[in-house]
């Protein structure tokens, strides 16, 4: 087990709606302020979306994600790692675009499904037309990451010298990889995230991540990947994170998963939510790594 823990904070997200907490970053101006902040709290790895400055609506918009990057890495030595997974309505070479800016690491999702924050609707929040719109048409909305797109964002990757941390949300994306290294698209060693609680995926049940631990091991091969953990929801995500530092592994937490401090409390910052992770690994004698410590667990190509 690594001492230390790579602790990753996913800043804003691509999925949710202003309407759902004050504290979401939507401006360029927020996002960079919330993720130096965060940084300064212990995380080491930024997890970056981009929403339109006006009314909060995810976008990839590629003039806002060359203003964060480029005002992060003034600002922060934590690794930057912009999404390729985007959000609702965006094609995969809109998501891909952010890849020009040559980041170190990016998001690649291992496999589609039905992403569903439809419930969240029903909620008696002040949605405006266009997040009410959003959320119900994720009923018939499918994050598309087939094996062709898997395969364009690999190369796409690869030519601009970007390590993908790989997202998992279900079992069965395992067997995806394991098909994708047997047809060169994909080497190991990988860096997995294994994302749960997403409707429409697999639930952040502690048995559904030990089973998807011990599925990794088996079919990747227990040396061929780091791994962490994100869950989705106030006790998926702190359910994870408790588990992923007694396992051994890295967590994520931040305000694209999570929009609550304590089970009755709105969390006001991302940095508020790295405390917490921190504070649970001194628990469990684990240390936030820092960035240069997670090049090095990542291997990433500054390293
Ligand atoms: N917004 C999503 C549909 C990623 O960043 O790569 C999923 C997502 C994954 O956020
Ligand atoms: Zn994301």
């Amino acid at each position: 087990m690594d001492d230390k823990v790579i602790i990753t904070c996913a800043l804003t997200g691509g999925m949710t709606v202003p309407a759902q907490s004050k504290a979401i970053p939507i401006t360029v101006e927020q996002i960079v302020e919330e993720g130096i902040r965060a940084a300064e709290a212990g995380a080491a790895v930024l997890h970056i979306h981009v929403r339109e400055e006006t009314t909060g609506r995810p976008v990839a918009d590629l003039d806002l994600f060359e203003r964060v990057l480029t005002e992060l890495s003034e600002h922060t030595d934590a690794v930057l790692q912009p999404t390729t997974g985007g959000g609702r309505g965006m094609t995969v070479q809109e998501r891909a675009g952010v890849l020009k800016f040559r980041p170190e690491m990016a998001t690649l999702n291992a496999g589609s499904f039905n992403f569903g924050l439809f419930p969240v609707a029903a909620r008696d929040l002040p949605f405006t037309d266009w997040e009410r719109e959003y959320l119900e048409g994720t009923t018939d909305y499918i994050f598309k990451n087939t094996f062709a797109d898997i395969a364009y964002l690999a190369q796409r990757m690869r030519e601009s010298g970007t390590r993908p941390e790989i997202e998992v949300y279900d079992v069965g994306q395992i067997f995806n990889l394991r098909q994708l290294v047997a047809d060169g698209v994909l080497e190991p060693p990988f860096n997995l995230q294994f994302v749960l609680g997403v409707l429409g995926a697999n639930a952040a049940e502690p048995d559904q991540l030990i089973h998807m631990l011990r599925t990794a091991e088996r079919v990747l091969g227990r040396e061929s990947f780091t791994w962490s953990a994100a869950g989705v929801g106030y006790r998926g995500e702190f359910g994870l994170v408790a588990m992923s530092l007694l396992l051994g592994g890295n967590v994520r937490v931040g305000l694209e998963d999570n929009l609550r401090l304590t089970r009755n409390e709105q969390a006001t910052s991302n940095a508020q939510l790295v405390c917490k992770a921190a504070d649970l690994a001194a628990l469990f004698d684990r240390e936030p790594a820092t960035p240069e410590e997670a090049r090095r667990q990542l291997r990433l190509a500054a390293t």
